[in-house]
């Protein structure tokens, strides 16, 4: 059997060659996530909040039937404004590399590429989880069960409030996920820094996520942790304020019978029309926010090597 060729960007290659810290991103947010051109700058941002942290930023996708470990600026403006870009999960992947294919990778896709890099850190915005309604359509992301089996710590900004997040919290439980909130003991709700759940871990240091995510490594344990980063409060939207809009655009999709993959870029897509794009800057400031802490760790984690 062979091994998989990754595609390295020429500032990933230098990083992995001298052994320095590597921050997994993904790339569903820039195609699936947020709008042209804003989703072009986040990216870049967020990239670049990486370098400012100390670390080397690694954003994951597959162009051409390549997958990209970190990707030159030019191929990051392509894709960014690319149309149909397929959105890559664990189910998705091979068959896009395979046909030579351009796509998108969801957390589910970026966790098994980063693991594939030897990269131990990801951050992100929000994870998929248990859709409300779940009982009935089935709904629940993949990347739940990706936590489960892919050894990667996740930073986000806890599930989003398009999710249930009750449901989302039991499936990550039962699947034996670490859910740990960084610095209180609230889960944080995306867009709200709380909710009124209190989260199952806290841990309040990144030296202390690392040697988590080091132990469990050490006991031989897969997958991976979630680690739950509260938005900064300049920059949250009060769950009262998005409850309405939230179920509005989750009455539309039901209406509209959206289903499968297209459900969460359509509520974010509504989401962010329905909130004249309040949405979209809460969602900035806390993606960045993620990719700090998760420099923090990935720099923790690589003096523990
Ligand atoms: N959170 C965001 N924007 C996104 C997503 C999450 O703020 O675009 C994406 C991530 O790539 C996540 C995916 O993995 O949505 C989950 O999709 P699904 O619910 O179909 O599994
Ligand atoms: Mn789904």
């Amino acid at each position: 059997m062979t091994t998989l060729p990754l595609h390295f960007s020429a500032e990933v290659a230098q990083a992995r060659a001298a052994g320095t810290a590597l921050v997994a991103l993904e790339s569903t947010i820039i195609t699936h996530g947020m709008p042209y051109p804003q989703n072009l700058e986040v990216a870049r941002q967020v990239e670049a909040d990486v370098r400012t942290a100390g670390a080397t930023p690694a954003t994951i996708a597959v162009i051409a039937g390549r997958l990209h470990i970190g990707l030159e600026d030019a191929q990051l403006a392509t894709l960014a404004q690319a149309k149909g870009v397929a959105k890559l999960s664990r189910a998705d992947l091979a068959v896009c590399i395979a046909s030579g294919g351009t796509g998108a990778t969801t957390v589910a896709a970026t966790m098994i590429a980063a693991e594939l890099a030897g990269i131990s850190v990801f951050a992100t915005g929000g994870i998929g989880g248990a859709h409300k309604g779940a009982e009935e359509s089935f709904d629940i992301s993949a990347d739940l069960l990706e936590l489960a089996q892919t050894r990667v710590t996740v930073v986000a900004a806890g599930a989003k409030a398009i999710l249930d997040v009750p449901k989302t919290l039991e499936v990550l439980e039962t699947q034996g996920v670490p859910v740990i909130a960084y610095g209180q003991d609230h889960l944080p709700a995306f867009w709200s820094a709380s909710s009124a759940l209190k989260a199952p871990l806290r841990l309040d240091d990144p030296a202390q996520i690392a040697r988590a995510h080091h132990t469990r490594a050490a006991m031989g344990l897969p997958g991976g942790q979630l680690i739950a980063n509260p938005i900064p409060l300049n920059a949250e939207i009060p769950s009262a304020d998005l409850a309405p809009i939230i179920a509005r655009a989750q009455s539309e999709a039901d209406t509209q019978a959206i289903r499968g993959k297209e459900v969460t870029p359509f509520l974010l897509q509504r989401i962010f029309e329905l909130t004249e794009g309040r949405s979209l800057t809460a969602n900035i400031a806390l993606v960045r926010n993620n990719a700090r802490l998760a420099s923090e760790i990935a720099r923790a984690l690589s003096t523990m090597r």
